[in-house]
């Protein structure tokens, strides 16, 4: 999605950046067309407008559209209005002291095991140690993915199998990790529908015994709009902290 939106700005920019002397009709015409590609993207239409707002105000300027680097100014405006929205900055996980936890949720096949291995491996890299907690008792094969991500990635895994619950194993699986004085214990949990009053239940359940340092949404980045209802649902539940696009 990234790459279709990129190339599409970069041929609407690519038109205008060496134009000098450029008319408002000018900017009105390349803004449409910026507008129009992030629409297709799917960004939500309020940040379209007040992206395309912003660098209209930013560039209206007769001394600036009578330059002749007029072109090369707006491709300028762009280029830094797009990492203010994007955000400019990394963050970094909210950490206490010792015996961390990040709860991992979303929906299902959102990528949150797969995601839970990669944050495992990149908290690991960092010389911190970390264990991964097998909290998805709903099916056998979620225990066995996790097992196979965490031996690539050189991680110990805590799992209890599919007959206990979810809050139990994620209970126990972040207290064998304080005894082992883990920084960071990551509970990877079975993937649901916001909806399913059952398994929100579960989720809040496992999330009141263990009181995550971090909550961790995972969403297929190819989700869209959608992911905004999603998030907010969630959020209202068991309160999130972050999110995380696949
Ligand atoms: N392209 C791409 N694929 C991903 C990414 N993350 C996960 N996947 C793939 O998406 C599929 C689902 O990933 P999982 O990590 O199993 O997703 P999950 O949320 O744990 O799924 P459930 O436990 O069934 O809810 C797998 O085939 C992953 O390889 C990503 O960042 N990019
Ligand atoms: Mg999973």
């Amino acid at each position: 999605m990234f790459e279709t939106l990129t190339d599409r700005l970069t041929s609407i920019i690519k038109s205008i950046s060496n134009k000098g002397h450029l008319t408002e009709k000018d900017i009105d015409a390349t803004l449409k067309e910026v507008r129009r590609a992030l629409l297709e993207a799917d960004v939500n239409f309020k940040v379209a407008r007040s992206f395309v707002t912003s660098i209209k105000e930013q560039v209206m300027d007769e001394e600036i559209l009578s330059n002749i680097t007029a072109g090369q100014h707006v491709v300028k405006v762009t280029h830094d209005e797009l990492i203010k929205t994007l955000g400019g900055d990394s963050v970094e996980l909210t950490k206490k002291e010792k015996h961390n936890t990040v709860l991992m949720v979303g929906l299902n096949g959102s990528g949150k095991t797969t995601t839970s291995a990669k944050l495992a491996k990149h908290l690991k890299d960092s010389g911190q140690a970390v264990g991964l907690v097998a909290a998805d008792v709903h099916r056998p094969a979620a225990i066995q993915q996790l097992s196979v991500l965490a031996d690539q990635v050189g991680i110990s895994l805590y799992e209890a199998g599919t007959e206990v619950s979810a809050a139990k194993v994620s209970i126990d699986g972040y207290e064998a990790g304080k005894n082992r004085n883990f920084d960071w214990t990551i509970i990877d949990t079975a993937g649901r529908f916001q909806v399913d009053n059952e398994l929100m239940d579960e989720l809040e359940e496992i999330h009141k015994s263990i009181n995550p340092t971090e909550v961790l949404l995972v969403v297929d980045a190819m989700t869209g709009q959608e992911s905004v209802n999603v998030a907010q649902d969630f959020h209202d539940r068991i309160g999130l902290t972050g999110l995380v696009l696949t």
